[in-house]
């Protein structure tokens, strides 16, 4: 009789309320439950192939192979931080292999959850080890670094950093942000390909950037989920992070093998923490493991494995700048494929930004209601602030995705 008593009564969770779908992924299940064939899903930044299909790089497929094959493989727990090998090879591709952090042993690396697994013990270590408690975003930003931090239980502030009138860097601004910020406060930079905007500093520009923030004493944290992705090389995208380390400062760099590796699901990634030395790169890491025992305890080995016999090996490792590349450029054709028939279809506005806007997607400026007509009546599915992937587009969809701005812009009717 009590069971059925207790089972009548109202659920503990009665109070509850819905949420709402998280932005970004909440396009993707919106995606998913409409039936028209002809949708198309711009939301999530995940690329696709001309086909639409989603990619497995061939050296990926390589790579699996040899790990299948090789009967010395188990499926131990990995240690706290990962794969070593593969923590050693992730900090040389972002750092450079003759980084003085790599060969002063002044940086600890640990293998996480992908960028954002590798964001949130990073953020949960700045809460529990770091005396400033307060982290400044670029506006705009990927929204999910406000929850990353927040929850951490970091004060969340932000910099200027996007000019809607110029769209491109408002350099001036952001200094002066930095400048003005506490002294010590954690600054988030986009290592490079900024999300969603596209819009990246110049070498020049980083380099005042990196005094503006060396100067207040700020503690810069990196989050590179897109190396490879913005010019093609991956030398050339890891040129910031480059020049903060150059400086003997301390950093931290989240690192995702999402993109650049295919392996989004996979969720393989890296924190690394550059310190003053190795002394206190050792207490560092011991600290680290203590963050994340009780978390997850120590993360996956698979998609680590993939990844350290790809950086590891030199024929794996040029075949994936080759796929890189090939990913990169075919990103850099759609845009122009956009612009040129958003010029054949005369449509209002400068469609500049597209061509010059860096990494996979296009801040395109459309509005949250022009947004929701396209996806209505175009079943064209994309972020409400207007961003595009365009690593999701092809030959085939980017006629109907010029149609859908046209009207949008114009007021037409689908
Ligand atoms: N940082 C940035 C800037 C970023 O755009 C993403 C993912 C991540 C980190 C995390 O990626 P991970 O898969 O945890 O390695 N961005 C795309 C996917 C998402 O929102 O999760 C996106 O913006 O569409």
């Amino acid at each position: 009789m009590e069971a059925t008593a207790s089972a009548a009564a109202a659920s503990v969770f009665d109070h509850l309320e819905q949420a709402p779908e998280d932005p970004i992924l909440g396009i993707t299940v919106a995606y998913n439950k409409d039936p028209h064939p002809g949708k198309v899903n711009l939301g999530v930044g995940a690329y696709r192939t001309e086909e639409g299909k989603p990619l497995i790089l061939n050296v990926v497929r390589r790579a699996e192979e040899r790990l299948l094959a090789d009967r010395s493989k188990n499926k131990e727990y990995l240690p706290i931080t990962g794969l070593a090998d593969f923590n050693k090879r992730s900090a040389m591709l972002i750092l450079g292999s003759d980084s003085p952090a790599v060969v002063e042993k002044r940086l600890v690396t640990a293998q996480c959850l992908s960028g954002t697994g590798s964001l949130r013990v990073g953020a949960e270590f700045l809460a529990r080890h770091y005396g400033v408690k307060l982290v400044f975003l670029p506006t705009p930003t990927w929204g999910n670094h406000f929850k990353v931090f927040m929850n951490a239980g970091l004060a969340v502030k932000t910099y200027r950093y996007y000019d809607n009138k110029t769209r491109g860097l408002d350099y001036e601004g952001m200094l002066e942000d930095i400048g003005a910020a506490p002294s010590g406060s954690v600054i988030l930079l986009h290592a490079c390909a900024h999300n969603p905007t596209g819009v990246d500093p110049t070498p020049q520009q980083w380099e005042g950037i990196r005094q503006a923030i060396r100067n207040r004493g700020h503690l810069p944290f990196f989050d590179s989920a897109y190396q490879g992705f913005a010019s093609g090389s991956l030398d050339k995208d890891a040129l910031a992070v480059r020049t903060f380390v150059a400086d003997g400062g301390e950093c931290f760099i989240a690192q995702s093998f999402a993109k650049n590796m295919g392996l989004y699901g996979e969720r393989v990634g890296a924190l690394s923490i550059v310190s003053k030395s190795s002394g206190v790169a050792t207490r560092v890491e011991s600290q680290l493991k203590l963050v994340i025992r009780p978390m997850y305890s120590n993360p996956p080995i698979h998609g680590a494995s993939i990844v350290a016999l790809v950086l590891g090996d030199g024929d794996l490792f040029s075949e994936w700048t080759v796929e890189l590349k090939g990913m990169a450029d075919r990103i850099i054709s759609m845009r122009h494929k956009l612009y040129d028939a958003l010029r054949a279809r005369g449509t209002p506005g400068d469609w500049t930004h597209i061509l010059k806007q860096i990494g996979m997607f296009s801040f395109t400026g459309l509005n949250k209601e022009q947004v929701q007509f396209m996806t209505r009546e175009y079943r064209i599915y994309m972020t409400l602030d207007g961003r595009i992937s365009m690593a999701g587009l092809s030959l085939k969809t980017v006629p109907l995705l010029a149609d859908a701005i046209h009207a949008a812009v114009t007021g037409a009717k689908a």
